[in-house]
């Protein structure tokens, strides 16, 4: 395409599909156009793969999540259309500012974190590897919040993405599916002895799908990502308006649309909101639907499915999935018993992205039981049957049996995902080698015991596409001329940077492409946030959710300490090396706990930065609203990398890999991936502190008491002294008082415990970031040998160990 034929594609879609011309053009209309002429250019390319997919009857990877944190479009769509300059080109050449247009895009921020990127990570790969895959999810009209300050404290505004409507999706009404909720359950019994169910729902919503474009890299392989959005069905509507109630009717579509309303926005402790119960079958009986009919309702087609099919849950949210496909089984379509618990056994895979205890689902059997009766018949029955075969295998263990029920008894009577998942996989896997190993051995050690085949591990990644060649384009530049263009879709490639870190004029230009990432994020930080911060600082990042257990308070802890030194005259700030520890963090809106820490950075950030005693040798930047934009223009301007959870409780963490991969040092624990990179990128080239997790076992069955740690280390009480003495808070001792005493008197995540060991670590980075060269080697090795970390290596590693599904190049 050229850059006229794009200049004149563009002009006629804003006049006939906008309906204005460039004099009168709106800043969106502008945008949308645009972005309609780079979609034009793959919809060929996605009707294709549909149709060759098809014809080949091929195994499809489903892929079911209740996140999709996408981030912005455009540029992805660009890149892989191979459209990026003649767009550009075309924008100047009718006196257009491309950047500015793209700057329009509000990103689908359909997900919270870790999990949620994930799969908008996964769905790249699966179409780069000419993969047939679908992922299913759901529309969210408002994804994660908005998050604002408001005096240092957080603020949440409501995520309007749809507000000027969406370029990228492509609804499809006509192909509504119904789902039905509540009621009850009549059985009889057939002529054959087979007990039969009949559900009757008491009321339905429609999932109206949207259709993604998702494009592959440097193929002509185009996915669907699947959205489904909430709308009440017309028969609904009917039996409320023949009564009369006008009002009620219209009551009844808001209540049906509500559904798909909003994203909730905890990440890893959910709370038990029947509304998410509600959105978690609703997308799941809808993406079922869908995919059972592409492959045909005969008893024959059925019988087809795990050749045609496998199911990836995306941890528990989806597993309602697994006693749904029994339903349709079973119930619609006559199967027996067994045999649909042999195929649904087959098709459906679950990855754990946990370990802690708060973030496993349940659900109270009295809530599923009255949202989803004949749902909650099945899993009972389930459960009876997976019992009755464990009392055979394990006799005489009735704590066993009791442990690994999919029925919880205490507190409540409650139905546990995880186990559920279990039962009705093939296989369930952990998404870092760490995890997958605890996993294994702690959280559902009983089934592993009972079946050590079914467990694996698959380690995370992410796409190099939009987090090493969109988002740093300097380094991607200087990796290109240096080992050529390939690593792009085969990030292994990457190790044959390795001699270059040697050759001292590489790392020169190394250097200089991570000082023009600082400038060019400095300039973002004071457009976006009015923060100002100097690229010759070293940028220390840690963004991440704020979760205390990944602990951005050693991170404070650090920052205060240091600053509390500085006051007693314990050392000159002059010798300091210039820092600016720069933080992102959401706080799910109802954790106290997190938006308490939250309020702290900010008015630690508040005091440190304008006291003139620091000589602006330390600062912290904490921008509000950090999201996946942000993320891509940061990333590339770190210098380290904080990943410092306590060991044994982050799941593996993806951010961790898109520092390494940009060329940031990690300072890091033994936890979820770190264990991996650290392996990887070489010992000499990652700053490691911290308790093991086989430690903290240790430790905290001893009975830790928190308070020895604060007894013992001078710098820490100084520390924690200072916080408490309201110098952050104007005097007020009270201010900040739960987190002083939660840290010195439970600490459950083992802050004061990892402190010394944390500051020891940083003085040695700060020793090693002296030595500008010897960094600079350091980074390139980071860079070199993270390539195991590309999301497209991760997807190979489902194909191997779980989905088995082969790739359909188009001609
Ligand atoms: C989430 O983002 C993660 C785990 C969850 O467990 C839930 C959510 Cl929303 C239920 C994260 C993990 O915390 C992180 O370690 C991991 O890298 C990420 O999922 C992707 O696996």
């Amino acid at each position: 395409m050229t850059v006229e034929t794009f200049s004149s594609d563009f002009i006629a879609r804003l006049r006939h599909s906008r309906g204005v011309d460039l004099e009168t053009a709106s800043q969106n209309d502008l945008y949308s156009a645009l972005a309609w002429t780079v979609r034009k250019n793959l919809i060929d390319r996605w009707l294709e793969t549909k149709k060759t997919q098809a014809a080949q009857k091929a195994k499809v990877v489903a892929y079911l999540s209740a996140e999709y944190l996408l981030g912005a479009q455009l540029n992805n769509m660009l890149l892989a259309s191979g459209l990026e300059q003649t767009a550009r080109d075309a924008m100047a050449s009718l006196g257009l500012d491309f950047d500015k247009l793209a700057s329009v895009e509000v990103e689908p921020g359909l997900g919270n974190g870790g999990l949620g990127r994930l799969a908008a990570c996964f769905v790249d790969s699966l179409a780069t590897l000419d993969i047939p895959a679908i992922g299913y999810g759901i529309r969210y009209q408002h994804g994660i919040f908005r998050q604002t300050f408001v005096d240092g404290r957080q603020a949440e505004q409501p995520d309007n993405w749809l507000e000027l409507g969406s370029p990228w999706e492509l609804p499809h009404p006509e192909a509504s599916v119904t789902v039905r909720f509540g009621g009850s359950v009549a059985h009889a019994t057939s002529a054959t002895g087979e007990d039969v169910a009949t559900w009757t729902p008491s009321w339905e919503v429609e999932a109206v799908p949207y259709n993604y474009l998702v494009p592959g890299y440097g193929t002509a392989n185009v996915n669907s990502l699947r959205l489904w959005s909430a709308r009440a069905t017309q028969s609904f509507d009917l039996q409320i308006f023949n009564s009369g109630d006008y009002e009620a009717a219209v009551r009844a579509q808001t209540f049906a649309e509500n559904i798909s309303q909003v994203l909730y926005p905890e990440d890893s402790t959910p709370q038990g909101k029947e509304l998410r119960l509600q959105q978690q079958y609703f997308f799941v009986a809808a993406s079922l639907r869908d995919m059972i009919e592409q492959v045909g309702t005969s008893l024959d087609a059925l019988r087809t499915l795990p050749e045609r099919v496998v199911f990836q849950l995306n941890d528990t949210h989806p597993v309602i999935a697994i006693p749904e496909l029994m339903r349709l089984l079973v119930d619609e379509y006559s199967v027996a018993w067994d045999e649909a618990w042999d195929i649904t056994r087959s098709v459906f895979n679950y990855t754990c992205h946990t370990l802690l205890p708060e973030a496993l689902e349940v659900w109270p059997v009295e809530l599923l039981g009255r949202l989803l009766p004949r749902h909650m018949e099945i899993i009972f029955r389930i459960n009876d049957d997976f019992i009755a075969e464990l009392r055979e295998q394990r006799p005489h263990d009735e704590l066993l049996v009791r442990r690994m029920s999919i029925i919880q008894e205490q507190p409540l009577r409650a139905v546990r995902m995880a186990h559920l998942a279990t039962i009705g996989s093939t296989k369930v896997n952990g998404v870092a080698a760490l995890h997958s190993e605890l996993l294994k051995d702690k959280v559902l050690v009983d089934f592993s015991n009972l079946w050590p085949g079914k467990f694996t591990n698959v380690t995370n990644g992410v796409t190099p596409r939009r987090f090493v060649k969109l988002a740093n384009p300097g380094l991607s530049s200087l990796i290109d001329e240096a080992i050529g263009t390939g690593w792009v879709k085969d990030l292994s490639e990457l190790r044959q940077l390795e001699p270059l870190a040697e050759d001292a004029e590489f790392r020169a230009r190394f250097r200089d492409v991570k000082y023009a990432n600082k400038v060019r994020f400095a300039k973002v930080l004071q457009e976006r946030d009015g923060i100002e911060v100097s690229p010759d600082a070293i940028f220390d990042v840690m963004v991440k959710r704020l979760h205390e257990y990944k602990r951005q308070m050693l991170k404070l802890l650090h920052v205060v300490s240091l600053y509390d030194r500085v006051l007693k005259g314990d050392f000159d700030p002059t010798t300091l090396t210039k820092r600016v520890v720069l933080f992102g963090a959401k706080a799910a809106p109802g954790y106290l706990m997190a938006k308490e820490i939250i309020a702290l950075i900010n008015a630690v950030g508040k005091t440190i930065n304008s006291d003139p005693r620091l000589d602006g040798r330390l600062r912290i930047a904490f921008p509000a609203n950090y999201n996946v934009t942000l993320a891509e223009k940061l990333i590339p301007a770190a210098d380290v990398s904080e990943q410092i959870s306590l060991a044994g409780k982050e799941a593996s963490g993806t951010g961790n890999m898109k520092f390494a991969l940009n060329g940031a040092l990690t300072i890091g624990t033994l936890d979820g991936a770190n264990v991996e990179i650290r392996e990887l990128v070489g010992e000499d080239n990652f700053f490691l502190f911290g308790l093991t997790e086989p430690e903290v076992e240790q430790l905290q069955s001893a009975g830790y008491q928190s308070a020895k740690y604060y007894e013992s280390n001078p710098a820490l009480r100084g520390a924690i002294d200072l916080i408490a003495s309201g110098a952050f808070s104007n005097g007020d001792r009270s201010a900040f008082e739960r987190v002083v005493s939660d840290l010195l008197w439970h600490d459950r995540f083992l802050v004061l415990a990892d402190f010394e060991s944390y500051i020891e670590a940083q003085s040695t980075l700060e020793s090693a970031y002296a030595d500008q060269d010897a960094w600079s080697r350091a980074a390139v090795l980071n860079v070199a040998r993270s390539g195991f970390f590309s999301s497209d290596r991760s997807i190979r590693d489902y194909l191997d160990r779980i989905w088995h599904a082969p790739a359909v190049p188009l001609r």
